[in-house]
């Protein structure tokens, strides 16, 4: 018997292609995930998910998986030169804080629970928007839907020949995970609430903020920022001295960094004049690399990756194409406007004021992307 399931061909299994797996699969879909690097694993430090990708962590049954190491802090604290200029209890609005790692595993479990082919060492070169998929090695594959979801440097989207627009920031950060050492913290400030998120910033004389993240009871994420032009705030490994001058009550987990070889990002915007051509839809940084300010990259990313299979699911025969343009239609503008503000955030360093997640800033974290009725006009 020959297998009349819809078939997708996914490249990148980072967050978004294995949602996207995840999703399709467990909608009747045959999915291949071709994952370039030869091991399955998460590159970076710890990751601050939000209601819109806890929602569809929740719709592929990863939820509890998830929650099973993370946490919500007690409260998003801002400080500016040492001062404190908000704690954000963020009431109402679900967050969690994770190990990259961590949330790698979980969306790799439920894919293959899910019935996904995970290749890896197979990488894309391109695809043809009458979905056709080459490979590295030469080989071809066709599908119903091709997903680009192979990250900010998409080989996908470059071989689409898409318009594109590259915007990138004067500031930069490098992450680490280290070991949490909460009474060695409390030791030196004991009236801070260490199990919060601090965002520490000091923009005088000189700009460097450290955003302290716990991200479970052992491990605590720490992302360095600073221009890219302080040739010595950027410097990787840490300058342990600078650092410690200017953050002396994170002494502790500053040494943990110093050990570390570390890499320094460099802040970047990638906007594409549309998202899909023809049987291929990009998601993910390939399709909206963010600055991460909001810490929605991630999180669009997977919203998008749920949207789209639920989309595709129900396209009928022959008409994949204009199912995905609508689908760029509807979903496209809570994305960009996390783009938006987090690009205005990363430019006017507006969020060391505090009160960081309030009007336009919380509305994309607030999105139900598995609400059927989310994009119904409610007349008043
Ligand atoms: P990627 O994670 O880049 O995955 C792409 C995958 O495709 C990789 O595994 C890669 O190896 C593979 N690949 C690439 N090319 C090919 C090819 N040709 N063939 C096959 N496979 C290929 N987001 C949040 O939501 N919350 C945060 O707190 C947050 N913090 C961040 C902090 C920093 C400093 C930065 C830089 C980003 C942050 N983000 C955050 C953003 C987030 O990391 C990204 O948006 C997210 O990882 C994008 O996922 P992705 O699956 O689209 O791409
Ligand atoms: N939020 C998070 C984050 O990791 C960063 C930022 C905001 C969770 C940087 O790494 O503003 O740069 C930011």
């Amino acid at each position: 018997m020959t297998d009349s399931r819809r078939r997708a061909e996914i490249s990148g299994g980072g967050f978004a292609g294995l949602t996207a797996a995840t999703a399709l699969a467990q909608r009747g879909w045959k999915v291949r995930v071709h994952e370039r690097a030869r091991e399955l694993r998460a590159e970076g430090a710890g990751i601050v998910l939000w209601n819109n990708s806890l929602q569809v962590l929740d719709a592929i049954g990863a939820g509890p998986d998830l929650a099973s190491r993370s946490m919500t802090p007690p409260a998003y604290e801002t400080r500016m030169n040492n001062v404190i200029q908000s704690q954000e209890t963020l009431e109402g609005v679900r967050w969690r804080t994770m190990t990259r790692p961590h949330l790698h595993t979980t969306l790799l479990t439920a894919a293959r629970e899910s019935g996904v082919e995970i290749l890896a060492g197979s990488e894309v070169v391109g695809a043809t928007a009458d979905g056709v998929v080459s490979f590295s090695t030469g080989e071809t594959a066709e599908a119903d839907l091709v997903i680009g979801a192979d990250g900010v440097g998409s080989a996908v989207r470059d071989s689409l020949s898409i318009p594109m627009k590259r915007e990138r920031s004067g500031d930069g950060i490098t992450r680490f995970l280290v070991p949490r050492r909460k009474a060695e913290l409390q030791a030196l400030e004991p009236d801070t609430e260490w199990d919060n998120v601090i965002d520490f910033w000091n923009l005088d004389p000189r700009v460097l903020r450290v955003l302290y993240t716990p991200a479970n009871d052992e491990e605590l994420y720490i992302a360095l920022m600073s221009p890219s032009a302080d040739a010595d705030g950027s410097r990787v490994p840490i300058d342990l001295e600078l650092w410690t001058s200017v953050f002396p009550q994170l002494a502790p987990v500053l040494e943990a960094a110093a050990g570390i070889q570390g890499r320094y990002y460099g802040y970047q915007t990638t906007r594409l004049d549309h998202w899909t051509e023809g049987r291929v839809a990009l998601i993910g940084d390939s399709a909206h690399a963010m600055c991460p300010a909001l810490a929605q990259g991630a999180g669009t990313a997977m919203q998008n990756a749920y949207t789209l299979a639920v989309a595709a699911e129900a396209a009928a025969d022959g008409d994949m194409a204009a199912t995905l343009v609508e689908w760029e239609r509807l979903e496209r503008p809570i994305t960009d406007l996390a783009q938006d503000r987090s690009q205005w955030y990363a430019d006017t360093r507006e969020m060391a004021k505090g009160n960081q997640f309030v009007g336009e800033s919380i509305q994309t974290a607030l999105y139900n992307p598995t609400d059927p009725h989310r994009h119904e006009v409610h007349a008043s």
